[in-house]
């Protein structure tokens, strides 16, 4: 992706203007947008955001205040992570995610909508408990968590991916959830009888794609 360009409308190589990406470099729902925008080699203008001081034109576009947001060069504005992800590919698609081996997108849609309802329900309240006020325990929600773990380590009993032997846009939108999750508690999670998932997540993680849309700008600092 082109890095901090002019906006509104930067021009690609081909002289058309590029969308602009909203983004959080650590934020799963920017990763699986990215991710998305990657495979399907979908050119853009890349703004890292600090979320405390968001740009003032990104809340023009989209009030709200979360990333990732798609600012489309006809003014069409996306401002969901996987509204992103499903655009980007219904216009190129090379590695297949819309067409997964086994399953089909229902199935798939239905397994990243548990993901991003109860499954993140209860990473938030066990990555940042002290947040959710003294009552909450982190434990018993890292408890709750694992049942989702459970579930996706079965679909990956008898095939490498979650709806198939190749990555789909279920693996995509998911394992940046899974990877904050081992992240809080990396003993606890490496501990668990999850194999499957356990080779899944680290092969995701050292996959060419998430390097590449985990690249920092040569200037960026550490985090
Ligand atoms: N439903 C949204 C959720 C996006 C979201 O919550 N992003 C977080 C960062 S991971 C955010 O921007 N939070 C606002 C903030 O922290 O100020 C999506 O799928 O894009």
């Amino acid at each position: 992706m082109t890095e901090d360009q002019a906006i509104p409308a930067p021009a690609g190589v081909s002289g058309r203007p590029l969308p602009v990406l909203y983004s959080f470099r650590r934020c799963p729902y920017a990763m699986r947008a990215r991710l998305a925008l990657t495979a399907s080699r979908q050119d853009c203008v890349l703004h890292e955001v600090v979320l405390r001081d968001k740009p003032a034109e990104m809340i023009a576009l989209s009030p709200k205040g979360t990333v990732p947001v798609l600012h489309l060069p006809d003014g069409q504005v996306l401002e969901q992570s996987l509204d992103i992800m499903r655009w980007t590919l219904a216009r190129h698609d090379p590695d297949g995610w819309l067409s997964p081996e086994t399953g089909s997108v229902a199935e798939m849609e239905a397994l990243i909508a548990a993901c991003d309802g109860t499954f993140k329900h209860h990473l938030d309240r066990y990555k940042y408990a002290v947040r959710y006020g003294p009552e909450t325990d982190p434990l018993h929600h890292r408890g709750e968590g694992a049942v989702f773990l459970r579930r996706l380590n079965e679909h990956l009993t008898d095939q490498a991916h979650l709806f198939g032997s190749r990555p789909s846009l279920a693996d995509y939108a998911i394992f940046p959830f899974v990877r904050q999750l081992a992240n809080t508690g990396r003993e606890w999670f490496d501990a668990q009888p999850l194999a499957e998932l356990q080779t899944w997540l680290s092969g995701h993680l050292n996959s060419e794609i998430f390097q590449e849309i985990m690249r920092r700008k040569a200037n960026e600092k550490r985090d």
